[in-house]
């Protein structure tokens, strides 16, 4: 029985070796990127049945990305596979203390095609995720979004979103008219601070509000969580650890001190790889950090 279904785009990645900028780069790694099939891996490791819904290309990248989030555990039998359109591609750079330089290739790409038609959620779904990310793609992913909403309304599925503004994507105003109504529409809503000032809109209809703040701490409500003081190599891809945390503890009934705690425990894992998702733990390496035992496993 699938527990959570996460909806968006995933471009294949290609990852600059640490350190040499993205314009002096000669060897990559390959893997994937997306805030939604990185929510679905990160809560899949973590022990929950998990699908993501998308669109890929029928290319070699689609391949790859379709094997690399099967492979992670997660179903993948919603992703649509279009004849007619390209998996997207993320180039970037990874180096610790400066910013990373990202460069889409996704105008036109399979995921930005989404409809409505392709959005079904399996019987028995509880969560559904996405982000703003989605709607924002094209017309027809904010109608497939719409959709996604309703079915999770109709259904009785909770509803997460998290902003992910990303202003290569779009100016503030459109950020503001096309993301922002989720906002109000979400159970729960994981957002950074920032995003909050951009979008100005306030969640006020949402049950929980998560705000991830500048100091890298997490409040919600009179709750608060500071970060676990972790070497961090590489920020991307933090936010949707510290979701899948905190979804996690939230599906499995966890009180909210205790989802945020999860939520800094898997976003500690995730900072210290530079893909967005071969750190992410298992239950079993988080419930380690929680509760701090020996150093060497063997
Ligand atoms: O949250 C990490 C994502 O930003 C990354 O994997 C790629 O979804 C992505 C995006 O659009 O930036």
């Amino acid at each position: 029985m699938t527990e959570v279904v996460t909806c968006g785009e995933s471009m294949l990645l290609l990852l600059a070796s640490p350190g040499v900028p993205l314009a002096r780069a000669h060897t990559f790694q390959r893997s994937v990127a997306g805030a939604e099939s990185n929510v679905a891996i990160g809560l899949a490791r973590l022990g929950h049945s998990t699908a993501w819904l998308s669109r890929v290309g029928a290319d070699p990248s689609g391949q790859a990305v379709l094997d690399t989030v099967r492979g992670a555990g997660v179903d993948t039998s919603l992703v649509h596979i279009d004849p007619d359109a390209p998996t997207g591609l993320l180039l970037r750079d990874s180096h610790p203390g400066r910013p990373i330089d990202v460069q889409y290739y996704r105008d036109g790409s399979a995921a930005s095609r989404l409809e409505p038609s392709d959005v079904t959620l399996p019987p028995g779904t509880r969560l559904v995720h996405f982000t703003g990310i989605t709607p924002m793609l094209s017309a027809t992913a904010r109608a497939a979004t719409d959709r996604l909403v309703r079915l999770a309304r109709q259904s009785g599925a909770e509803i997460s979103f998290d902003p992910n503004v990303r202003l290569r994507l779009g100016t503030p105003s459109q950020w503001r008219g096309i993301a922002g109504p989720f906002l109000a529409e979400a159970d729960i809503v994981i957002t950074g601070a920032d995003e909050l000032d951009l979008l100005g809109v306030q969640p006020d209809r949402a049950h929980t509000v998560v705000v991830k703040h500048p100091d890298r701490s997490a409040t919600s409500g009179r709750h608060r969580q500071e970060c676990f003081p972790v070497p961090a190599t590489d920020p991307v891809g933090a936010g949707d650890a510290f979701a899948a945390g905190f979804l996690s503890g939230r599906l499995r009934g966890l009180d909210t001190p205790s989802c945020l705690r999860e939520a800094a425990a898997v976003a500690a894992f995730a900072v210290q790889t530079a893909t967005d998702i071969d750190g992410l733990p298992t239950g079993a390496d988080r419930d380690r950090l929680l509760n701090p035992g020996a150093d060497v496993i063997r």
